[in-house]
Order: C-alpha cells, then structure tokens, then sequence
C-alpha cells in the first residue's frame, strides 16, 4: 500500500496543467511507494484558482501562498510561477519543512539560485527542478548509450531550440501570459527559457561546460507593458546563440530564438563522436537516430530508432502501452514525478536537484555575460 504525498501547487499556468496531469496520472503507470493527493492549488485569483482545481481535482484552494506553506496537511511545494517568485517560495517552503519542487529555471541568476540550493539543503527537504526532457524515453536511452561508451570520445554537441511566438510587435509583454517577455518576471529571455534545457541535457549527457561565447539580440525593442499600459523596454533576449567547450574537450553550439518563423517548439540536438552519432528531435520525440560506424559498410547508415518496446531495453516503456505504441510530452513529467516518489522511497534525490540545475544557471549567467562583453567567459 502506497502512502499519501501532499502536493501544494502553486500557480496554474500551462506547467500548472502538465505537473497536476503528471501527479493524476503516475499511480495508474508506476507501482511507487506513495501517491500524490491533490491538496490545494494556490493562485491569487480564487475564481481561476477554483476553476482549475474542479478541473484537476484539487481538494482547496489557497489564494496566499504563505498560507500554504503553514498548512499542516502540505507534504511537497510544487512551485509554478513565474521565475522572480521562484526564490523567496523556495526558501520558505524549505524553512517550513516543505518538500520543494521548482519549475525551471531554478532562478534568475546563480546568486539567487545559490540562495536556494543553501535553504533546501540547510533544512534536508527533498528538492527537484523540472528539467523535463532528460525523461523523455529516447534522451533517456542517449544518456545509456554514451554511458555504455557506444559513442567513444565526443567531438561535439550541437542544440537548437527555436520558436516564432513573439515575432509580432503588437504583442504586449508582461501578466499572466507573457511575463516571459518582461526581464523583471523572467531574468532573461529565450537563455533561461529555452536554452535551459539544451544546457541542462547537455550537462547531463556530455559533462561540465568549461567557457563560452555567445551573441544575444532583442529585436523588438519596447512593447506595450500589460500592468502599465504604456510602451516600455524590452530587456529579455529574444534570440541567443553561443559557443561552448566543455570539460571533456568536445566543441559546442546551441542557438535558440522565438523568431524562427515556421517553428514552434523545435529542440534538437545532436552529438558526433568517434565511433557513433546520435540526433533527436522533439517533434519526433519517441524517436532517436544512431549512427553506427562499426556497422559493415554497405549497410552503414543512420538507424531511426522507436524508442516505444517494452522489456527493459527501451527506457520507462515497460510501464505502458505494448511495444510498438509511442508516448508524448506530457509523459515526461509523469517520468520526473515517478523518479521523485521512487527516490523519496529509497532516500534518494531524483535529479536534477537544486544543486544539480545551479550549474545549468552558472552557464546561463556566463551566456548572457559573454553576450554583454563581447569576450569568452568561463562558468566557473
Ligand atoms: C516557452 O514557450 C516554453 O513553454 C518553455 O517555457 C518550456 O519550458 C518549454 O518546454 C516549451 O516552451
């Protein structure tokens, strides 16, 4: 019999919907050693904040999240906001004895993200940042082929993450549905949006980020402010582009925009090495391509692989359908609930933890230090 885990979520946006879907759904897929109760869902709009939770099946609803927090009937903190809020939640759900799960990206910037890492730490509550890509089946399965050694010394890894949402300059920036274009909500632009998660894939298949060199540019400079109504200044970067080398000594690109007209999520990356390549694509997310040079020469070619049979080789695709059917997005956050409730079951903190996501925040900082000086930064 699985225990009960009392989740307290905060805010309802659209990772709102897709950590609640993950929580409804992980039991029915995962023999774990707890289940998630929907306790309440806070937001400071009560009607919205009902609504969502008759939607999802949220017990009550929390219109102050410092209430929350003090609630005896709360286990874990899932944090759903916008990034300037990030911080200050963190740190007193963890002072409260909260578990604390975090949107990415962790914060602002490394200071705060630090901050962070310290309180959770300080307080041994169990932490997570919802790095979500790592847990879809085919990245998963590029992690076990590098780490089988199948791709020998790595000479480099290329990531794009392009989108075309914000190319209108009638779009306003700030409130509910844009704070991703206001710096003063988000920190930055499409680096810590976007080009979090190719930097946290990317540390997490091919090791440390050593220096880096990056161009950012806003292309539309001022936009109506939806709390003030009148134009302001754009602070985010709408596109970023760096160079990378990492630790290992491979050479990096990534690039991201959301002025890529015709594409809408595309994040892709691959990776060259010395007896084996692999690519991935998000819109084709249940597939992983191989390149294989010991492969006999005539038959030598790039293999596409569905990601979908059950058995073990093909991973999480034992928990659901039969071989052959593939899975989506959405899955990936009931893969990421799955390894946190499987990790708290066994004492142990399902990556990424706080700490682990500050490195993904100290390479965004020197991208965006880089792009500002003109000059090669190292993380650190
Ligand atoms: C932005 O449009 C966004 O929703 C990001 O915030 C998510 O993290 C990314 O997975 C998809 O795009």
């Amino acid at each position: 019999m699985s225990k009960p885990l009392n989740i307290g979520m905060i805010g309802y946006g659209f990772m709102g919907r897709a950590h609640s879907n993950g929580y409804r759904k992980v039991n029915n897929f995962f023999d774990l050693p707890y289940h998630p109760v929907l306790k309440a869902v806070c937001a400071r709009d009560e009607a919205k904040a009902k609504e969502f939770a008759n939607r999802w099946g949220y017990e009550s609803v929390e219109t102050d999240w410092r209430k929350l927090l003090e609630r005896k009937d709360i286990d874990a903190v899932d944090i759903c906001v916008p990034n300037n809020l990030h911080k200050e939640i963190s740190i007193a759900a963890a002072k409260a004895g909260k578990m604390v799960l975090c949107e990415k990206p962790l914060s602002m910037d490394t200071a705060e993200g630090e901050e962070m890492c310290q309180a959770v730490e300080k307080a041994g509550v169990p932490n997570m940042v919802w790095y979500n890509y790592r847990r879809v089946p085919a990245v998963t399965m590029a992690k076990k082929l590098i780490e089988e050694g199948r791709l020998g010394r790595i000479f480099h890894y290329r990531a794009v993450f392009l989108q075309d949402w914000t190319i209108s300059t009638d779009l306003p920036q700030g409130g509910t549905a844009l704070w991703r274009l206001d710096a003063a909500a988000a920190g930055s632009g499409v680096t810590g949006d976007l080009l979090a998660h190719c930097i946290d894939t990317a540390i997490w298949l091919n090791g440390k980020i050593d220096t880096v060199s990056a161009m950012t540019e806003t292309f539309i400079k001022e936009r109506t402010h939806t709390a003030t109504g009148k134009k302001e200044q754009v602070k985010i970067d709408d596109a970023c582009a760096f160079l990378a080398r990492f630790q290992n000594g491979s050479l990096a690109t990534f690039e991201s925009t959301r002025y890529a007209r015709g594409h809408k999520a595309l994040y892709t990356f691959e990776i060259n090495g010395e007896k084996a390549s692999i690519k991935w694509d998000l819109h084709d997310l249940h597939r992983l391509e191989y390149f294989d040079h010991k492969d006999e020469g005539k038959l030598r070619a790039w293999r596409s692989i569905h990601v979908t049979d059950a058995g073990g080789e093909h991973p999480y695709m034992d928990h659901w359908w039969v071989p052959g059917l593939q899975i989506g997005y959405e899955h990936s956050f009931v893969h990421q609930v799955a390894d946190f409730i499987d990790g708290l079951g066994k004492g142990v903190l399902a990556d990424p933890t706080f700490r682990t996501a500050l490195e993904t925040q100290r390479v965004c900082d020197a991208v965006l230090k880089s792009a500002a000086s003109g000059a090669w930064v190292n993380v650190g």
